[in-house]
This record gives C-alpha cells, structure tokens and sequence, in this order.
C-alpha cells in the first residue's frame, strides 16, 4: 500500500501566483549520457500577490547544479532545493534568478518533458512536464516570452527546433552546432517544446487572408518522407478554414510539425512546433486506412486551431482545461463536419460520447467539464472534458445561432487575448456579445452526471392538438448528491403519417406557413409541457434531433415507429438513432431466450430495405447498418451482463448475416471498386459498405465471403481494404486464410510501426482471434514494446477496451491480466497505467460474476507499495463507498 496519500489540490483554493516571469532564456546542452539545462529568469513580485512571500518554483526529479541570483552564485545555505522544489526565502521585488540542472532524457521512460524517442530528442510540458526539465512557475497562469538556445552534436541531431523564429545558428567545437529560436508571443511553461534529431524536413507554403507567407515544415524521420502530404494538406486546409469561420489568421512565420514514435497522447500543441504522435499524423494510402486519414485531419485541426484557443489565450488553471479544450474540440468538429459528411461526424461523434463519456460521467471518476479537485492533473485529460466540452459549447452555438456565437468569440478574443482565463470567462463573453443570460447554463460546467430525460405524450384527436411532456433528472455523482435542473437545448421534430416532417404551431393562431419543421426547446425547469396545434393524426416525435444536447432521452418507442423513424425522419442523426434503439431493442429481448427463439423479422426487413437503398447518403446507410456495440449495449443497462450481450448480440448479427447473405453479396459487389484511391466522401462511403457487408458474411463463414476476403486482401491497393479484409479473415473461423493472411501482412509491413499496430490490434480486439491467450503471445513478439505507449495500446489497450467477451471471462483471468501489467507499467509510464485502469472502473456496472473479479483486480493495485499519484488517483476513487 502507498504509505502517503498524494495531495488533492482544489479549486476553490485557487490564488494568483506570487511571481511572474517577463523572459525565460535556456540553453540546452545535449549529449548522449544526459543533458544540461541552463534557465535564466527575469523575475518579478506579482503586484496582485500579496507582499513578502518566499520564492518557490517546481521541480520534478531534477538534480541542481547551481543557482545565481542577480549574477551572484547562491550557497547552499541561500535556498533550499529538492528534486521537487526550489525555495528561495528572500528575494528582491525584481530580480534574474539563473540555475543550472542536469537530466536524462535517455531513462526517461514517463515521456513527460525531455525524452528520447527513436534516437531524438523531444519534449512534452503539457500538463506538468516542464518542472522534469529545470525549477519553474511551472503553472498555466504564468506566461513569458522564450529564448532557447539548444547545442549537441551535428552528425547526430542536425536538426534543432524549438517555439518561434529562429534566429541564429553557428558550429561549436568537437562537431557540435547550436541553434537560437525566439518566441515573441508570451506563453505558459507547458507549450515549450524542443525537438533535437536526424530528420528530414518536407516544406509546403501557405498565404494568409491578409497576404502574409507562412513556411509550413514538417520533420519526420527519414523512412517517413513519403507520408507528410495528407498532414500538410489538411494544415492548409485548417488555416483557412480557421480565417473564413473565425477570422482568425496564424501569427507567426513559421509552423513545424514533427512526428515521434513514442508518445503518451495524439499530439501537442506546443506553439509554432506542434509535435504528434506518429500514428496521428503519418499517413499514405498503402499504410493509413481511411478512418486514419480523417483521424489525421481532425488533430492536425485540433492542434492548428490551439493557436487561438489555448495558446494566445490560455487557461488560468488546469480546472480550467475544457477553456482550451471544449472550444477547440468544438472547433475540429465543425470542421471535420464540412469536410466530409456532417451527418456520420455527428453520428461518430455522438456515440463516442453515448458509450464512453456516459459510462464516465456514470461512473467514480465522474467529474464536471470544470472539476472542482483533483490529485493528478493528467487523469482529467478525459472525455468529459474533451468531448462533453465540446458539446457545451456546441449548446452555446445552438441556443445563440451562428452570427451571435461568432460575435461572441470575437469578443472573447478581443477581449483575452496573450491572458490566461477561465471557463466563466468565456461564457460571459458568450452573454455580452449576445444578450444572453446563461446564468443556468453555466451549471453544465459545475454538475457532473448526464442529465435525463423522460418524455410523454398525449394526442388529443378531437383538439387537433398533440402534448409532449419532458421531465428532467440528473442524478447524483461523487460529491454531488443533489442536483439542479440545466438549462437544455431540446430539438424536436414531429413525422406525420405520410412520412413528412408537420409543421410545429406552438400556438393555435400560428400560421402553418411561418411554423417551422424542427424547434429547439428550452428546458430549464424539472418538467416542461409543449403543445402542438392543427394535427390531423398522431404523430411520431423526432426528439433530440441532432443529438442537440449530451442527455439520455427515454421515450416508449414501438419498434413500428423506429421503423418509420428509420426510413422518414429527415433528421439522419435520428434515422441512424432509431436504428441503434430497434436492434438494441431487439438484442436485449433475446437475451437469456432459448435458442430457437429468432429475431424479430422487422429488423430484417429494415436492413434489407437500407442495403438496397441507393438514395440515401451511403456513409449514413453503411453507419445504420452496425449493430450498436457491445459497450453501448453495457451502457445501456442496468446492470450488465457481459457474456449475454455477446451472446445475444451475436446471434442477431448471425441471423441477420444468414438471411440477407444475397443482399451482402449484391451490396460488396456494387460498391467494389477500381481504379485509383481517392479519399472523397463518396469512396470512402463506397468502402465502409462494402467492408461491412464483408464482415458480415465472414461472421457466418459464407463460402463466397471468404473468396471475397481473400480476393480483395490479396488484391487491394489501399489499406482500408486491406485492413478490413484482414480483419474480416481474423474474425472467421478460416483458419488456414486467417493465419497466411496474419504472416502475410506482417512479413509486409513489419518495417512500418503504424501497420505493425493496426496489425496488433486486429487481433487483440477480435471475439474470435484474440483469446487471452493469443494476447499474451502477442506481447511476447518480436514488434511488442513496452516503452512504446501505440504498442501498449494497441495490444493491452484494445484488449480490454473492445474484446469485451474475452476481457469479461466469468474466471476474472482478463482483470487479473490487465491488474498484473497495469502494475508492471506503473513503474515506467504512469500515465499510461492510470488510463489502462479505466476499463475496471465501472466494476459496479456489473452482474456479481463479473464485478467481484473487477474489484478484487483494484485491490490488487491498491496494495501496490508506492503506487503512482496517477493510478493511486483512479483506483481509490474507483473503491470508494
Ligand atoms: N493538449 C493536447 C493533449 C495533450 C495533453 C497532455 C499531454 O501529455 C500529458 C499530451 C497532449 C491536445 O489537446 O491535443
Ligand atoms: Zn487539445
């Protein structure tokens, strides 16, 4: 057991920091055994902070070398300096404060600040990896404008990168050179980032709205040269479409990217050198399947668009994360979704948040968009704050219409920017610029859980009048055992029986012309009733259209209406919605059924028209046509029997595959293709349709199928198809095919580390492949890295995050198998450890059979003496009464 409890940090107890810094200068002396960093501050007292306090800066296993004050070398008796911390108790009001520290990035396995990763040097701060690097306010609130200069060796690490302009170069002695860069816009310690290696350099150019050329560079390793293209084409996409919608133009000269191999999230962005994750920004037809290409495109956005919102302006603190990145997830997804297909990005979308943010928000590690505590701040790099942010501003879009959020983000801008804010910031901005009051709103960034919705309805045949009645719940997370009712966006619509969207009369003297087809409701209060005038017949209600708000609705469906819903609702996010509800539906009725009980034909029917149906957006019929996940399926009961939900599930998508086996063939056979890969909505359409039908005749073991999968593993010229066949093989019982198909990919690509891991989770997620112990042989090959976190998650992590029926085994040999190596990765990458602990979380979700080996999987990480503040932060919480 860990003998002391990690500090919880709140915040309520939020004050200004004591000590600003104008200008920090470093100079980086890199070698192979370590590195020097040599920091020289220009300091001074912060006149909001009160008078006298000592000087303290943060530190993270450092070693000091020295400290001067004003030029002068302090003795040891002048501060006090642990690996954690230097103290200084007395300074003057302004003063330099110079230090010299040395590290290894060499042992740095945690990669967080300055590591090596493939024979380079590189950096991650964010959210508290500076202080690895030397003594700092290392805090978001502190924000100063940077000089790096870096020296190493030049055959080694030619190239040297740091934030800003570079501004000089020059050679040193014994075959080492330095560079200088210089950033002119102040910033907080976590965007630093330096990158120092033998890398090849791909430049692309692009004019801003205002004429100004900006250098583009990208910096891969050299076996990654031919991969750069999609990243740099998706760059230019986001400068532009950043300067139409926003008005917001780049501000510095130059914009680097660079890939590494080893690195704990997708990417960073660090400003003017935004470093990602290979598997993040790599991509070439032959290697990169297309949900990959769309992946890269939305992060290098993401990371883009942090310019603005995180970089320029920044968070006051880290409670105020879902600041920088509820806005800008907001903003990658408004992009995403004019790039492509707006209705499958919402669906994509909509059900991350539905299974995975649900089960958070549901769950002991539920937090606010805005937490109010925590002990390790990168446990709440999570979905809530992220997506569920995204959403919250996504309401704030709703309720105020585009022209008024635009105002208001201008406003935000002009208003913050080169300062370090808050959430409440923004939204008042949001207020002032609309003339709004979202005072009840703003409890969608104080209250945790996923509000409910309950809705009624009554037709009144004599009135003409329909009533729908929506009562609204949230129910009660840790430390919030009471609850008050949010302010909720609620799009509705209703279909008539001719299958037309009716025009909605809130009022009998609303003239049908005028009245629109969709309404967004205000729900503010415990329970709301809207009446609908002039109807001829009941209608069946569209509600949430859009998914207008991150709520749960429960509405009686019959599965007749969620037929009509199907194939009527001009609202194609609630087509795809009364899919998922019908064969949810129909999967939970069979459920501990005998085994002659058959699925209900209607779903049959359903699936049979969609496959044939040819008007309707291709992406959207190949996305209704996936039967919910087991994960949602979990989530969408009480308490969840795992194997029975496989089980059933299975059984469905058996039948289903039996009985449609003509329609699949048809449907794989139209949508093949020739010709060159294009990466168009249409083509990438074409291939999910096809590959799904694929799966499904796989799934049956269909003769025909198998020659398909074959045919078109052996033949594609993409990695789309050949992924999917593969995948498709993997998940047969073809053995011989599966096993040729495994060597064959392989023996291919085993020089490509993003194949190599498309490759590892393929079977690591497979019901039919990735048995225990196939996982664990798994991890023994010669490709498997444990200091590699794509590699991780792609065995260990798709393991227990996708191959539910085989990660629930009634035995608890999977929980005992993830605790084992979550305890093994402890020691080496906390971060990673902590976030494999996720999938054990929910024990109380279960039936018993499941969550006592669940909980008895926490203990054993419990009882781990020196347990990480990461995984001590997850797993007693997740224990907790
Ligand atoms: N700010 C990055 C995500 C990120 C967060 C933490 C990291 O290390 C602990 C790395 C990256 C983003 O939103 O893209
Ligand atoms: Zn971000």
């Amino acid at each position: 057991m860990r003998t002391s409890q990690p500090q919880t940090i709140y915040l309520k107890d939020y004050e200004v920091p004591p000590f600003l810094v104008d200008h920090t200068d470093l100079r980086f002396e890199l070698f192979e055994d370590g590195a020097r960093v040599h920091s020289t501050l220009s300091m001074r007292r912060n006149p909001e902070s009160a008078a006298g306090q000592p000087l303290e800066l943060d530190g993270d296993s450092l070693e000091l070398e020295s400290v001067a004050l004003d030029g002068q070398a302090l003795s040891d008796r002048d501060y006090e300096a642990t690996p954690a911390s230097l103290r200084i108790d007395s300074v003057p009001d302004q003063f330099s404060l110079s230090v010299v520290t040395w590290i290894r990035p060499q042992d740095n396995t945690r990669l967080e600040g300055l590591y090596k990763s493939s024979g380079m040097f590189c950096t991650q701060c964010e959210a508290e990896g500076f202080r690895c690097i030397t003594y700092y306010p290392d805090r978001p609130d502190v924000m100063a404008r940077f000089r790096t200069r870096i020296e190493a060796d030049q055959s080694r690490y030619p190239v040297l990168l740091s934030n800003g302009n570079d501004v000089e170069r020059g050679e040193l002695d014994d075959g080492r050179h330095y560079a200088v860069w210089e950033d002119p816009f102040p910033k907080p310690s976590y965007l630093f980032a330096l990158v120092a290696g033998d890398l090849v350099e791909k430049r692309d150019q692009f004019t801003t709205v205002s004429g100004r050329e900006i250098d583009l560079r990208m910096y891969v390793e050299p076996r990654n040269a031919e991969k750069c293209d999609h990243a740099l084409v998706s760059l230019k996409k986001a400068m532009r479409w950043d300067e139409e919608v926003y008005g917001r133009e780049y501000d510095l000269d130059i914009f680097m990217i660079v890939a590494v191999d080893d690195f704990n999230m997708g990417a960073m962005e660090n400003k003017g050198l935004n470093i990602f994750n290979s598997s993040c920004v790599l991509a070439s037809p032959d290697t990169a399947t297309d949900m990959a290409f769309q992946r890269i495109e939305s992060i290098v956005a993401h990371e883009y668009f942090h310019n603005w919102s995180g970089n320029r302006v920044t968070c006051r603190d880290w409670f105020q994360l879902s600041l920088k990145e509820g806005f800008t997830v907001f903003r990658d997804t408004q992009f995403s979704s004019d790039m492509g297909s707006p209705t499958v990005k919402r669906i994509e979308d909509a059900s991350l948040l539905r299974t995975a943010q649900f089960a958070e928000d549901g769950g002991p590690m539920a937090h606010p968009v805005r937490p109010d505590s925590y002990m390790e701040i990168s446990n709440f790099y999570t979905l809530t704050v992220y997506e569920k942010g995204c959403e919250v501003v996504r309401m704030i879009h709703t309720l105020l219409g585009p022209e008024q959020f635009r105002a208001g983000s201008d406003l935000y801008f002009e208003r913050h920017d080169g300062q370090a804010v808050t959430t409440d910031d923004f939204v008042r901005a949001m207020e002032d610029a609309s003339g709004r009051d979202l005072s009840q709103f703003r409890l969608w960034y104080e209250q945790a859980g996923t509000p409910r919705l309950t809705v009624e309805d009554e037709y009144d045949d004599a009135q003409g009048t329909y009533r729908l009645t929506i009562h609204q719940s949230v129910p009660a997370t840790p430390g919030q055992p009471e609850k008050q009712p949010q302010h909720i966006p609620f799009a509705v619509g209703l279909i008539g029986e001719q299958g037309k969207a009716l025009p909605l009369r809130l009022s009998a003297d609303e003239d049908e012309n005028d009245a629109p087809t969709q309404r967004v409701l205000e729900l503010t209060g415990d329970s709301h009733t809207f009446t609908f005038h002039g109807l001829q017949a009941r209608p069946v209600p569209s509600l949430l259209q859009g998914f207008s708000a991150p709520v749960r609705v429960d509405y009686p469906w019959t599965r007749d209406q969620l037929m009509f819903l199907m194939s009527h609702d001009p609202d194609g996010f609630n087509r795809w919605d009364a899919s998922q509800r019908l064969a949810s539906d129909v999967i939970e009725s069979l459920m501990h059924q005998p085994k002659d009980v058959r699925t209900d034909r209607r779903l049959l029917t359903a699936y049979r028209h969609l496959l044939a149906d040819r008007s309707l957006d291709q992406a959207l019929v190949a996305r209704m046509l996936q039967l919910p996940t087991v994960a949602a399926l979990i989530e969408q009961s009480e308490t969840a029997d795992v194997q029975a939900i496989h089980e059933a599930r299975r059984r469905v998508l058996t039948e289903l595959a039996v009985e449609l086996r003509d329609d699949l063939v048809a449907c794989y056979r139209r949508n093949q293709e020739s010709g060159e890969y294009r990466l168009e909505p249409e083509d990438i359409a074409r291939r999910a349709l096809k590959n799904t039908a694929l799966a499904w005749l796989l799934h049956v073991n269909d003769e025909e199928g198998r020659m398909l999968a074959v045919k078109q593993f052996e033949g594609a010229t993409n990695m789309t198809d050949r992924a999917s066949a593969l995948r498709a093989l993997v998940n047969s019982d073809f053995e011989g095919d599966r096993q040729q198909a495994l060597d064959r990919f392989y023996g291919q690509f085993k020089e490509d580390p993003q194949v190599v891991e498309q490759w590892f989770a393929i079977q690591a997620s497979s019901p039919n492949a990735g048995s225990l112990a196939h996982v664990e042989a798994l991890l023994e090959h010669e490709a498997f890295d444990w200091k590699n976190p794509n590699k991780i998650r792609s065995v260990v992590g798709a393991f227990a995050g996708q191959n539910l029926s085989h990660f629930h085994a009634k035995d608890g040999s999977g929980y005992r198998f993830l605790a084992k190596h979550i305890l093994a990765l402890d020691e080496t990458n906390p971060q990673i450890a902590a976030r494999l602990v996720s999938p054990l979380t929910r024990w109380r979700k279960f039936k018993n059979v499941y969550s006592e080996g669940m909980k008895s999987a926490l203990e054993t990480l419990r009882d781990k003496p020196d347990l990480s503040k990461d995984v001590y932060e997850v797993v007693h919480k997740s224990l907790k009464d």
